[in-house]
């Protein structure tokens, strides 16, 4: 008798735990377009357009090694709605009971398929480098989980990097070399784009019919949907920018959307590239020599640290976790991140980057974006939901940590050991935003001064009791308590009065 072999949207890898254990001759597996699955959130196009016409593309890869795979495109007169009802109709069809599934990266998903009344093994998912049961062992009994601990374990584990058994180069971390404010000049024309050939073709005008009203651009629509593109546009991206990633991981520019980044993280979420193909091209360019410690092993970081990681703690603090919200905020979320208009230059443009790409890379995310929301007090569920919506790469283990916890340190300060806030004066440094803001980044208080300057200090004086004693939050208080009352009092009433005008609807 066959099996059913479950393959979501996002573990498009033929070496996933579920297509390992199967029998080719034998088994079915299924893919689904769902309703359910592309509405829990109202997804980026972008996003609902790269993971149908990649799984489309898949699964023709899988009937061509030889699997029997039964697929239900979005519009299929009898397909159910669900992943759980595409199960049953399919073991109704097929006359199975049993199933195997490669666990989903979602808490909704998981428990759904739990509940499937057929006969379900759920094997874990390895394409990551840590088990759970790995991260639970490193993560029991320690005080604080920090990344850069686990991140050196995963490097001794991988030999990424290493000397015998010391770090490369003699340091594990070179992040002081990194962190450079924005250039002039990029040299990198961004990443690898691809002409919709006619499966991605007729999966856009699917989803310009069904999903044309969610927020973003389907169109102009250049995403790798297949492994061997995939693997062009990281060849592209190690060639090009890597030797630069270190140095400018951080900058951000009116003129270039991309800087030195990968734009690879929806290719690695769905399955399209490995860890360890993408460490290992990092790797070898280094070894070449025609890239730099600093970014090779920043990179390196990113990948099989950072990621590794908040996947970790996903798994780890369970099902509640997207519900946390340790500072109590409950501002709803403004309409300016749905492209509402705002006078904020920097909001404006990350916003409207996320609109026309499905993609804002990490500073934006966290340093503009996260951190206005964070200082704006807005409910961190209503910003989750924003971030697994609009970003193609927003899958909730890895979106969920990243913003409930890393952003708006609303799981109170398991990732984040002090909240990512800052005044204008940050987003100056980084980035030519401010020059062409209706705002002064350099004016503190009245008229045109920049929302970020005021509600960074209504954020940290309404705070006070929480991050007052944080040893690295003290020099902030000490900074606020030198201001005369006066001006403090000052701030706090046109932060309160700039909130004001932006919960009224007013373009602020
Ligand atoms: P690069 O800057 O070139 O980095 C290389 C790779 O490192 C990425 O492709 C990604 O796989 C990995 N990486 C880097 N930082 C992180 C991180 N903090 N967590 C996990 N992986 C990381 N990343 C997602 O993949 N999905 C999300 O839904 C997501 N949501 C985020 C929400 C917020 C509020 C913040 C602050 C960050 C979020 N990130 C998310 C992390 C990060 O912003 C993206 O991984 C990165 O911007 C992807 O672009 P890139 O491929 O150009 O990355
Ligand atoms: C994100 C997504 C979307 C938009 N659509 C589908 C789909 O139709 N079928 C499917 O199998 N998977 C889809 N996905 C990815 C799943 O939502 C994802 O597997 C879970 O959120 C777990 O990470
Ligand atoms: Fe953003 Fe303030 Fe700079 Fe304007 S002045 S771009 S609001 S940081």
């Amino acid at each position: 008798v066959s099996r059913l072999v479950l393959v979501l949207g996002d573990q498009l890898s033929p070496e996933l735990a579920g297509l390992q254990a199967a029998d080719r001759a034998a088994d079915i597996v299924v893919m689904a377009e769902v309703a359910e699955e592309a509405s829990y959130v109202g997804h980026h196009p972008k996003k609902i357009a790269f993971i149908f016409a990649s799984m489309r593309k898949f699964a023709a890869s899988l009937r061509a090694a030889g699997w029997q795979v039964a697929y239900s495109e979005f519009d299929d007169s009898e397909n159910s709605g669900s992943i759980a009802g595409e199960l049953l109709r399919r073991a109704d069809q097929y006359e199975a009971s049993d199933v195997v599934v490669t666990e989903p990266g979602e808490w909704r998903l998981i428990e759904a398929l739990r509940d499937v009344p057929l006969k379900v093994e759920m094997l874990e998912d390895d394409r990551f480098l840590a088990s759970h049961a790995e991260f639970e062992r490193w993560a029991e009994g320690r005080k604080a989980l920090r990344m850069e601990y686990f991140y050196r374990e995963m490097r001794r584990k991988t030999g990424l990097l290493m000397d015998g058994d010391n770090p490369a180069e003699g340091k594990w971390n070179f992040d002081h070399e990194n962190r450079k404010p924005a250039p002039d000049e990029v040299s990198f024309g961004g990443p690898m784009q691809f002409t919709p050939d006619e499966v991605v073709q007729e999966v856009l005008d699917l989803v310009e019919a069904r999903f044309g009203d969610n927020f973003g651009d389907l169109r102009p629509f250049w995403f790798a949907t297949d492994r061997s593109q995939a693997r062009r546009a990281l060849s592209k991206f190690i060639r090009e920018a890597l030797p630069k990633f270190g140095d400018f991981q951080d900058a951000m520019l009116m003129e270039n959307r991309f800087l030195y980044h990968a734009v690879i993280s929806m290719y690695l979420n769905a399955g399209l590239l490995t860890v360890m193909e993408i460490c290992e091209a990092a790797q070898d360019a280094w070894q070449a020599g025609d890239v730099p410690i600093n970014a090779a092993e920043g990179f390196i970081r990113q990948i099989i640290g950072w990621r590794e990681y908040v996947r970790g703690i996903y798994f780890l603090e369970g099902p509640d976790y997207t519900r946390r919200n340790a500072l109590t905020h409950d501002r709803d979320l403004p309409w300016l991140y749905w492209g509402g208009e705002t006078k904020m230059q920097c909001m404006a443009r990350a916003v409207e980057q996320t609109r026309e790409e499905a993609y804002a890379h990490h500073i934006q995310r966290l340093m503009v974006t996260g951190n206005f929301a964070l200082l704006a007090g807005i409910d961190p569920a209503q910003v989750h939901e924003w971030y697994l919506a609009v970003y193609a790469d927003a899958f909730e283990w890895v979106e969920a940590p990243n913003t409930i916890g890393m952003s708006q340190y609303a799981d109170g300060g398991i990732i984040a050991s002090k909240p990512y806030v800052s005044s204008g004066a940050y987003i100056n440094r980084m980035s030519n935003y401010c020059k062409s803001c209706a705002y002064s980044v350099t004016t503190k208080t009245g008229e045109g001064a920049c929302p970020f300057n005021l509600l960074y200090w209504h954020f940290l004086d309404r705070h006070r009791d929480r991050f007052e004693g944080n040893a690295r939050m003290g020099n902030m208080y000490r900074t606020w308590d030198r201001m005369d009352a006066e001006r403090r009092k000052t701030v706090l009433s046109d932060a309160q009065a700039w909130l004001a005008r932006m919960e009224a609807g007013e373009v602020v």
